[in-house]
Formats: C-alpha cells, sequence, structure tokens
C-alpha cells in the first residue's frame, strides 16, 4: 500500500519524482578483501545524487555490504539466526561496526547534501521481504540513506541478515512517487545472455527470461543476483523504470532518469 505524502517541500523547486538506487556491495567494495572500500566509485555515484537532486528529484541510496559484511557473516553464519553451542555475539557485534564504517564513507560522500541515514538495526525486525519497520521515516524531503544490515529477529533466531535488495522492494513499493528504481552492480553492464566473455547484453529482462548469473556462494550470504531479479521483477508491477545498470558508468544513471533508456539492463513486467 502507497503511504500518503506528509512533508512539506521547498515550492521554489519542482519535484520531480522519488529516484531509489542500489550501491552494490560489489561495486562500493572489493568483495575478496575485508572492509576496503572503493572511494573513487563512491565519490562518482555521490556526485549522480547531487545531480539528480540539483534536478529536483528525492533520492534514497540503498547500499550493499560487499567485504564490510558478507565475508564475517558468513563465517560466523549470521543469515542462519542464533545457532545453539556456536559463539556468534562478538561477530554481530563487529559485522554492525564494520557496516557502520561503510556507512560513514558513504555519508561523508554525500555530506553537501541535507541527508538522513537509517541504519536497519534501529528501525527493522526480521528479514526477507516481510521485515517489519516503519518507512514513513523515508518520506522527508532530502537524501536517504539506508544499508543491508543485520537486524534482530523474533526467537528462535534472534537475529538474521537483512539484504539492501529487501530494502528496495518494500521502499519502492510502499512510498509515493517512485519513478525509478536503479541497481548500480560493479561488475557487470546488466543481465547477460551467457556467462564469460561471449555474453551479451539483456536489454529488456521479463519475468520468465533465461539470464546468466553465477551466485558467489563463496562470498554472498544474501541471494545475489537471483535476489535481485526476483525484487526487481516485483518492483516492475508498480514502478515504471526498473533498471539493472554498470555503477562505474553513473552518466548512464542520469540517462535512465533524464532519457527513459541507457545501455543496461531494464526489468519490464509484462
Ligand atoms: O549486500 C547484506 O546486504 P546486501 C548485509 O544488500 C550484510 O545483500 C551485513 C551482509
Amino acid at each position: 500500500m502507497k503511504r500518503r505524502y506528509r512533508f512539506e517541500r521547498d515550492p521554489s523547486r519542482q519535484f520531480m519524482g522519488r529516484v531509489i538506487m542500489k550501491w552494490g556491495g560489489g561495486l562500493i567494495s572489493d568483495k575478496s578483501t575485508l572492509c576496503t572500500a572503493y572511494a573513487d566509485r563512491i565519490s562518482a555515484l555521490a556526485k549522480c545524487v547531487g545531480k539528480l537532486v540539483s534536478k529536483g528529484h528525492e533520492v534514497i541510496v540503498v547500499h550493499g555490504a560487499g567485504s564490510f559484511g558478507h565475508l564475517r557473516a558468513r563465517e560466523y553464519k549470521l543469515s542462519e539466526g542464533d545457532i545453539p553451542g556456536f559463539d556468534q555475539e562478538d561477530a554481530v557485534i563487529l559485522v554492525r561496526k564494520d557496516m557502520d564504517h561503510l556507512h560513514e564513507i558513504v555519508l561523508a560522500s554525500l555530506n553537501t547534501m541535507d541527508t538522513f541515514s537509517h541504519a536497519p538495526r534501529d528501525f527493522v525486525k526480521n528479514t526477507g521481504a516481510k521485515f517489519t519497520g516503519d518507512l514513513d521515516r523515508f518520506l522527508r524531503p532530502g537524501v536517504h540513506i539506508t544499508f543491508g544490515d543485520v537486524v534482530d529477529c523474533d526467537p528462535p533466531l534472534n537475529f538474521g541478515i537483512l539484504s539492501g535488495d529487501d530494502l528496495m522492494l518494500r521502499l519502492s513499493v510502499e512510498l509515493p512517487d517512485v519513478t525509478h528504481v536503479i541497481f548500480a552492480m560493479g561488475d557487470t553492464p546488466g543481465l547477460m545472455t551467457t556467462p564469460g566473455a561471449d555474453g551479451e547484453l539483456i536489454p529488456i529482462w521479463r519475468v520468465d527470461d533465461q539470464f546468466s548469473g553465477q551466485h558467489e556462494h563463496g562470498i554472498d550470504v544474501t541471494g545475489g543476483i537471483f535476489l535481485k531479479t526476483e525484487r526487481a521483477a516485483a518492483i516492475s508491477q508498480h514502478v515504471e523504470h526498473v533498471w539493472f545498470v554498470d555503477g562505474l558508468h553513473t552518466e548512464r544513471i542520469l540517462e535512465i532518469v533524464e532519457n527513459g533508456y541507457t545501455y543496461g539492463t531494464r526489468i519490464s513486467n509484462s
């Protein structure tokens, strides 16, 4: 259900709709090396957000965890919740601390704008698409930033990993005026027909179409590309422009919003 808009905007600025972006963990960090952020990529993405804001768009950034979350979460099986007899308490604290670190880097890149930070552990309970948490906090005019996190869960799990892709789904479907939902990824221009150099970009992907994707079981504790496509398909039932793009080319994000087209994969609901 869409929420009603309850905040006043600056009347001198024309409101151009809400853009929700995922900054993939593999885009903004080196996924194989613990806690290594790509500062230059983050700064390019932040500039892109600045351009959208200056054109009158509200922007929400959801960032993934990359090497600040997945590596340790995997080692301590945090996505499986509280495992009796296995000491995971320190790991929960450590992964949250590492995620705060990445989040601080992202926030710093956006510090010329009015930003609102939302750590999921502060307002979300449970994991997956049906998590509970009040999303009205994302309605205030400004740039909102949130991320995949370790959140509290009902017993017996007690905690678990909430993916940024589930936040993408709920925010895109429940907030009003969402015009564009863009998943910026690090290692691909979009969805590909086959793995490797022979693979071709799929310009429009429909729910039942085949695509090639590899789940990095050794790294990812959430669903990787398969969760992303599932969530993107659900979002496309509600939002006209849902895209997967190469986040190294931030001009493609702007092209989608300005022209409705770019080099990337558009997720179609038909
Ligand atoms: O990278 C995962 O979020 P995602 C969060 O958005 C953690 O799937 C802490 C591994």
